[in-house]
């Protein structure tokens, strides 16, 4: 029936009928579903046409399960029924009535007495009585028939989860203060028609609804990851930084590592921790002038270090594989720095995919975006990189840092950074820093007194945290929660 039927047949009614006591009784007599009476009722009460009240009613309805044990018997009716006079094996009585009859069906009958076993023999059962009372069953038909149980009853089949409460509203109905037998259609713009019948002249608009949001557009959505990024984008390039090329995922042991004077039987140059390349496995374009003092270094040290004193290889610096951190493309940046003439200052940033061979859960995959920041100069100092520290996460609303000394083969001294988070009400690590170390940068034609101070931190964490979303998988991935996309607000980090 169409809507305008519906209220046609409401309002005739309602004009002969003081009331209608029930809607639900109301929409049966129409042949409609009560949501669509619903519907109109509320149009009708919005310009007080009818009056409504609302009567609630708390019923308890059946479980699909309970709905199964009402048509064809409790667990332990069912049970006894397909047990044959010569007795059956628990095996093909559960594949007769599937695990969960079989295994409620054979409780409750044991403790009704309605089966035994066999002597010497638990898995034959034997049925032990010939009439079964199923209580259960009654039970549940009442209830599906609306008729009242007792509240024993009731607590009982909570227990089981054979019942939930359900909320039903539905509606008694007068006249309102503004009844009329057929409701005047509310024009919402003066039409052609209009004009040429003359209608316009007894036109009634609508009311202009000024809280009314307008039409969702359907455009694109940014990944908050992305906005997030794009945020922290900003912040480096106020500070006066560039952005480092990121655009090699694939790059060598000896860049990755050794370049870092990170030595090569490091746990974290392991295939457990790093993704090697099957294909193609090494490199050969390496700088050999360059490799040849990376690996003096390692070796036997130099400029003041006594180095590692182990036997350098080149076939493990030409392996191939996954960055580990983006700190493999300052090194680059590092080495082509020192190739000019004279030296010049640089701040350099970046922020880009990085992937490790660890185990992953809710807040780990196996790659994740690191964001990293240098500034190169003579004479940096530890204080330098505290105070670059302070004035990089101030602009992204996190204050009041404190510094715990860190090891990272590539930096000394190193510092873990903390931040005191007041929505989580602790401290939260922030991120990792410090100074490169000579054995990095002198081999690379750095001149002396030149420092570099670095730091870096996840673009996930902090998005994750600001966003509320505690599943990476939401963020990142093949199963990203696209309403979470649609429907996450702006971030804005800050000052
Ligand atoms: O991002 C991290 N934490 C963080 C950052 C911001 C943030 O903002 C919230 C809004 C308030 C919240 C949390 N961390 C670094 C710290 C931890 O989460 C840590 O458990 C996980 N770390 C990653 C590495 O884990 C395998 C985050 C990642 C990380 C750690 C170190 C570096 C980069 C990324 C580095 C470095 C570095 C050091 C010296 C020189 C150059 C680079």
């Amino acid at each position: 029936m169409a809507t305008r039927d519906v209220e046609a047949g409401l309002l005739a009614h309602l004009s002969t009928n003081a009331e209608i006591a029930d809607s639900r009784s109301f929409a049966s007599s129409l042949g409609v579903p009560h949501k669509e009476l619903e519907d109109v009722i509320k149009s009708l009460a919005a310009f007080r046409i009818v009056q409504s009240a609302d009567i609630t009613k708390e019923t308890w309805v059946l479980t699909d399960e309970a709905r199964g044990y009402a048509a064809r018997g409790s667990p332990e009716v069912q049970l006894v029924a397909a047990i044959p006079p010569e007795g059956a094996s628990k095996a093909a009585l559960k594949e007769k009535l599937g695990d969960v009859v079989f295994d409620i069906g054979m409780k409750a009958a044991a403790r009704n007495k309605w089966i035994g076993f066999q002597k010497g023999n638990k898995d034959l059962v034997l049925r032990m009585v010939e009439d079964t009372k199923d209580e259960l069953q009654e039970q549940l038909r009442r209830l599906e028939n609306g008729e009242g149980v007792a509240n024993k009853v009731i607590d009982d089949l909570k227990k089981r989860k054979l019942v939930t409460k359900e909320k039903t509203i539905w509606y008694s109905l007068k006249k309102g203060p503004e009844f009329v037998l057929k409701r005047k259609t509310l024009a919402t713009d003066v039409t052609r028609e209009h004009l040429k019948s003359g209608d316009w002249k007894d036109l009634e608009f609508k009311d202009y609804n000024y809280g009314a949001l307008g039409q969702p557009i359907p455009t694109g959505y940014v990944n908050p990851l992305l906005e997030v990024r794009e945020s922290i984008q900003n912040i480096f390039i106020e500070m006066g930084f560039i952005e480092m090329p990121t655009n090699m995922f694939v790059e060598s042991s000896f860049w990755n590592f050794d370049a870092l004077f990170q030595p090569q039987q490091h746990p974290a140059r392991d295939s457990h921790d790093t993704f090697f390349l099957k294909a193609p496995s090494t490199t050969t374009q390496l700088p050999n002038d360059y490799l040849e003092k990376v690996k003096q270094i390692h070796q036997s040290g130099g400029y003041g270090s006594k180095g590692y004193g182990y036997d350098w290889k080149r076939d493990e610096a030409e392996k191939n594989l996954l960055r580990t951190h983006t700190t493999a493309v300052s090194a680059r940046m590092l080495y082509k720095i020192a190739q000019e003439k004279p030296f010049a200052p640089k701040r350099y940033y970046s922020i880009d995919r990085v992937f490790r061979n660890e185990a992953v859960d809710r807040t780990h995959l196996a790659e994740f975006h690191q964001i990293e920041g240098l500034i190169c100069d003579y004479g940096l100092t530890l204080g330098d990189l505290k105070g670059v520290l302070e004035d990089f996460f101030s602009r992204l609303g996190m204050s009041q840092l404190r510094f715990k000394p860190a090891y990272n083969p590539y930096t000394e001294p190193s510092m873990e950074i903390f931040s005191y988070h007041d929505g989580l009400k602790k401290w939260v690590e922030i991120g990792n820093s410090g100074m490169f170390r000579p054995e990095m940068l002198l081999p690379m034609g750095l001149p002396e007194g030149v420092n570099v101070i670095a730091w870096g931190l996840s673009l996930e964490r902090p998005t994750m945290i600001l966003y509320g979303i505690d599943n990476i998988r939401d963020l990142f991935g093949p199963k990203v929660d696209f309403n979470l996309i649609k429907s996450s607000p702006m971030c804005r980090l800050g000052m």
